[in-house]
C-alpha cells in the first residue's frame, strides 16, 4: 500500500485513511494511493461499504498547489473523482477540519457524506484564480441548487457543516468519534440497503433557471470580482452543467481550469497564497524562540488609530487599557470606539449586548501608572519624533521590566525611538493601517537591537488578533510608506503637468488598485502626508516633491475630513474640482512644469515602476526579507487588486528588462533624482531574471 494512503477492514466497512500532512493535499502520491485503494476496495468482496476519512488536523484541503507550476502526472484527480464516484458498492466520505477544493471534490465523488460539527466544507479555489476543476462545478449545482452553489464558489467562502447539513451539501453530522461515527453510518446504509449515489447522475432541469439568471449573476458580482479571471470562468462553467450533458460539462470545465491555471490572475494570486504564509518565516528568528506572555494590552493615545487598535484586543476578548492626556480626549476616543461597534450592530454583524461587553473591555486611564503593570504598551499618537520620545522615556521610567514597548509610527526611526529609553532591546515599532481595526496588514518594525524574543511574541500577538504581520526593518517609512511615497510623487507631479486627479485615478484604479492614489491621499488626509513630508529630514531635495499637497494643506483643503482636498467632496463622493486645475497651472508655471500630454500606459509605468524601483532599493537594503513579503504589505495595505499578485511579482509578470528599460526613458525626460534605477534592478534586468529567481537563487 502507499505510504499516504491505506486500506483496512473494520468489519464490513473498508476503510481508507490519507495520511499525507499537513493538509492531505491531494499530491501525485495521494492521487495513486485512492486510485489503488478504491480499485482494491472494488475487488474485496468481504467489504460491503467503504469509508473514506483522514488523519492529521484536517481532511483533505484541496489539490497541492506547488504541483500546479509543473506538468500533469497521472492519475490526474478528476480522473480519480470519477472512479470513486463509479465504485459499485457505497462509500461515505468522513469530513474533519476542512474539506477545500479537490478535498471536497473528494467528498462529492463519495456517495454519502459525514462531518463533525465542526468540520467546513467549500471549493475556495477562486481565491487561487481557478476553478474547482475536478468535477466540482459541476456536483456542486447538482447537489445545493445553482444559485447556491455559485454562491459558495465565487466567495470561496466555506460552509460550516450545519449549513452544509440545511444545504445538503452533507448528510449527516457525527458527535464524538469521526471514524466510529462514519463506520457506523455506513453499517446502517448497508442495512437500509442503500445504493450508491451518484451526484453526477442528477439533471438540473433547464426549465427551473429563471431566465436572465446568469446575466444577473453576473452583473451581481461584477463589482466583487472586478479584474480578476476565475469568476466568469465558473459562471460558465455552470451554465454547462445545466445546459450540457454530464459528460460534455465536464469536459468543458477540464478546458477553463486549464486557462485559467495558464492564467496570470491565477499564478499572482497562487504567488499571494505561499507568499502569505512565508511572512511568517524569519531566518534568525526561528519558531521555537521563547515568546513573552502577553495579557494585559495597554495603548497610549486614544485616537482613531489608537482607538482601532484597541478594537483588535478586545474583538478577540483581551481587554485594553487606554491611555489619553485629558479626560474629553478620553471620552472622544471612547466615542469613537463605540460608534465603531454601533455600526457593527446595526449591520447585525453584533449584538447590543457584545457592544456593552466590549465596550466594558476599555479601561480608560490619564494616568501612565496604571498602565505599569502592562505586558504590551502601543504608543499611538500622531507623528512627531520628539513627542513620541518624550512619551517613550516615560514608559521606560514606569512600565514593568519585561514590557514590550511598542511605537504605531509609520515612518519614524525606531532606533532614534528606542535610544529615549535604557532598554532599546524592548522596543519594537507596530503599524497598523488605518482603519486599524479593519486592514489585517501589521508592518513589525525592528529596531537595530530589539530582542528576538519581542519579534517572536509581537509577530505571535499579530496571529492572536489575526493580522497579517510582516517583519521589516527600519528606515524612514518602512516598506509600506516608503514605496507609497514615489506612487504619490509622481501622481502630484502628473497633476501640476496638467492630468487631471480623476483620470489618473481612474487608470490606477482600472489597473487594479481599490482607489486611486489621489482619492487615497484626500482619504488619508493632506494634513497627515504634509506632516509627513516635513519630518522627513532627508526628503528629496525638490520643490516639486507633494507640491500640490503642501499647497492644499496650507488652504484648509485636508481630504475628505474637511470636505475639500485634491477632491471637493459631496457626502464621500468625489468631486473634480476646477480650483485644483486652476492652482495646479500656476504652482507649474512657478515652477517651471511643461504641461505634457500622457497615456494610459505612462501613468502606470509612472505610478508603478517608481514604486517597484524603490522595492529593489528596499531589497537591496534587506529592509524586507523577499520580493513576497513586498507583495503582501501592498495586498493587505493598500488594496492592491491580488490578481496582480503585489508590486514585485507585477514587476515580473512585465519583465525587470522591460520596467527598466521605461525608468531609462523617464530618466532621459527627468533627469536622474527619481528614475536611476536601482542597482538590484539593473542586475536582474540584464541578467534576464526576476525578482523571484533572485529570492530563490541567494
Ligand atoms: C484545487 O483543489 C484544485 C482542484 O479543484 C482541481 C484540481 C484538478 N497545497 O494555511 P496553513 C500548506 S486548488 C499545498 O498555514 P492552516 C501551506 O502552504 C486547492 N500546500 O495552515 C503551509 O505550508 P508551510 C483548493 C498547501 O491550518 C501548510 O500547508 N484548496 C495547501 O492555517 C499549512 O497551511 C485550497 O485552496 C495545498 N492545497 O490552514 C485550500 N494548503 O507550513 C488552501 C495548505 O510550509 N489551504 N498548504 O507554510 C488553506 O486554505 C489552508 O491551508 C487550510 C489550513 C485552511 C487548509
Amino acid at each position: 500500500m502507499s505510504d499516504v494512503v491505506s486500506y483496512e477492514r473494520d468489519g464490513d466497512i473498508a476503510v481508507i485513511t490519507v495520511d499525507n500532512p499537513p493538509v492531505n493535499a491531494l499530491s501525485l502520491p495521494v492521487r495513486a494511493g485512492l486510485a489503488n485503494a478504491f480499485a482494491e476496495f472494488q475487488q474485496d468482496a468481504n467489504a460491503k461499504a467503504a469509508v473514506l476519512i483522514c488523519a492529521g488536523r484536517t481532511f483533505i484541503a484541496g489539490a497541492d498547489i506547488t504541483e500546479f507550476d509543473k506538468p500533469i502526472e497521472d492519475p490526474w484527480l478528476p480522473t480519480v473523482v470519477e472512479q470513486i464516484e463509479s465504485c459499485s458498492k457505497v462509500v461515505v466520505a468522513a469530513i474533519h477540519g476542512t474539506a477545500l477544493g479537490g478535498g471536497f471534490e473528494t467528498a462529492m465523488a463519495c456517495h454519502y457524506r459525514c462531518a463533525l460539527p465542526s468540520a467546513k466544507v467549500g471549493l475556495p479555489e477562486v481565491l487561487l484564480g481557478l476553478l474547482a476543476g475536478a468535477t466540482g462545478t459541476q456536483r456542486l449545482p447538482r447537489l445545493i441548487g445553482v444559485k447556491d452553489a455559485l454562491d459558495v464558489m465565487i466567495s470561496g467562502k466555506p460552509m460550516a457543516a450545519p449549513l452544509a447539513l440545511e444545504r445538503g451539501a452533507i448528510d449527516k453530522i457525527v458527535d464524538g468519534d469521526l471514524r466510529t461515527g462514519a463506520i457506523a453510518y455506513a453499517n446502517s446504509l448497508i442495512s437500509d440497503n442503500a445504493q450508491p449515489r451518484r451526484i453526477s447522475e442528477i439533471v438540473i432541469n433547464p426549465a427551473s433557471i429563471p431566465d436572465r439568471f446568469f446575466d444577473d449573476y453576473r452583473k451581481g458580482m461584477a463589482r466583487q470580482t472586478r479584474g480578476f479571471f476565475a469568476p466568469e470562468q465558473i459562471v460558465k462553467c455552470v451554465e454547462a452543467a445545466v445546459t450540457l450533458p454530464y459528460a460534455e460539462s465536464v469536459k468543458r470545465e477540464n478546458e477553463l481550469f486549464m486557462t485559467c491555471m495558464a492564467s496570470t490572475e491565477s499564478k499572482a494570486q497562487r504567488h499571494l497564497f505561499f507568499a502569505d504564509r512565508e511572512i511568517s518565516k524569519i531566518p534568525d528568528v526561528p519558531k521555537d524562540t521563547p515568546t513573552r506572555s502577553i495579557e494585559k494590552v495597554a495603548i497610549v493615545g486614544g485616537g482613531t488609530m489608537g482607538g482601532g487598535i484597541a478594537m483588535n484586543f478586545v474583538n478577540v476578548g483581551m481587554p485594553v487599557q487606554l491611555k489619553e492626556i485629558n479626560q474629553e480626549a478620553l471620552d472622544r476616543g471612547l466615542s469613537i470606539i463605540r460608534g465603531n461597534y454601533e455600526v457593527a450592530v446595526k449591520n447585525g454583524r453584533l449584538s447590543e449586548a457584545q457592544l456593552e461587553k466590549n465596550m466594558a473591555m476599555i479601561d480608560g486611564t490619564l494616568d501612565y501608572a496604571d498602565i505599569a503593570e502592562a505586558d504590551i504598551v502601543i504608543e499611538a499618537v500622531f507623528e512627531n519624533m520628539a513627542l513620541k520620545k518624550e512619551i517613550f522615556a516615560t514608559l521606560d521610567q514606569t512600565c514593568k521590566a519585561g514590557a514590550i514597548l511598542a511605537s504605531n509610527t509609520s515612518t519614524l526611526d525606531i532606533d532614534e525611538i528606542a535610544a529615549a529609553t535604557q532598554r532599546p532591546q524592548d522596543v519594537i515599532g507596530l503599524h497598523f493601517f488605518a482603519p486599524a481595526n479593519i486592514m489585517t496588514l501589521l508592518e513589525i518594525v525592528r529596531g537595530a537591537k530589539t530582542s528576538k524574543d519581542v519579534i517572536a511574541t509581537s509577530m505571535q500577538m499579530a496571529k492572536t488578533i489575526r493580522k497579517s504581520a510582516v517583519l521589516v526593518g527600519c528606515c524612514f517609512g518602512f516598506v509600506a510608506n516608503r514605496m507609497f511615497f514615489p506612487y504619490i510623487r509622481e501622481a502630484q507631479l502628473m497633476i501640476l503637468e496638467g492630468i487631471s486627479p480623476e483620470r489618473i485615478d481612474q487608470v490606477a484604479f482600472d489597473w487594479g488598485m481599490a482607489m486611486g492614489p489621489n482619492g487615497v491621499s484626500d482619504l488619508s488626509g493632506l494634513d497627515v502626508l504634509e506632516k509627513v513630508r516635513t519630518e522627513w529630514t532627508e526628503r528629496p531635495d525638490d520643490p516639486v516633491f507633494f507640491r500640490m499637497i503642501t499647497k492644499l494643506s496650507e488652504q484648509g483643503r485636508m481630504g475628505q475630513k474637511s470636505g475639500a482636498g485634491i477632491y471637493k467632496y459631496e457626502g464621500r463622493k468625489a468631486v473634480p474640482d476646477p480650483e485644483v486645475a486652476k492652482l495646479a497651472k500656476a504652482e507649474a508655471e512657478a515652477l517651471g512644469v511643461k504641461q505634457i500630454e500622457v497615456s494610459d500606459e505612462e501613468i502606470i509605468e509612472r505610478l508603478f515602476y517608481s514604486m517597484i524601483n524603490e522595492g529593489a532599493l528596499i531589497l537591496e537594503e534587506g529592509i524586507a526579507l523577499r520580493p513576497s513579503d513586498i507583495d503582501v504589505v501592498y495586498a493587505n495595505g493598500y488594496g492592491m487588486g491580488r490578481y496582480r499578485g503585489g508590486p514585485m511579482w507585477y514587476a515580473d509578470t512585465v519583465g525587470l528588462k522591460n520596467v527598466r528599460d521605461a525608468m531609462l526613458k523617464y530618466r532621459d525626460r527627468y533627469g536622474d533624482l527619481y528614475w536611476t534605477p536601482a542597482p538590484l534592478l539593473e542586475e536582474l534586468a540584464n541578467a534576464g531574471k526576476t525578482f523571484d529567481q533572485w529570492n530563490l537563487e541567494r
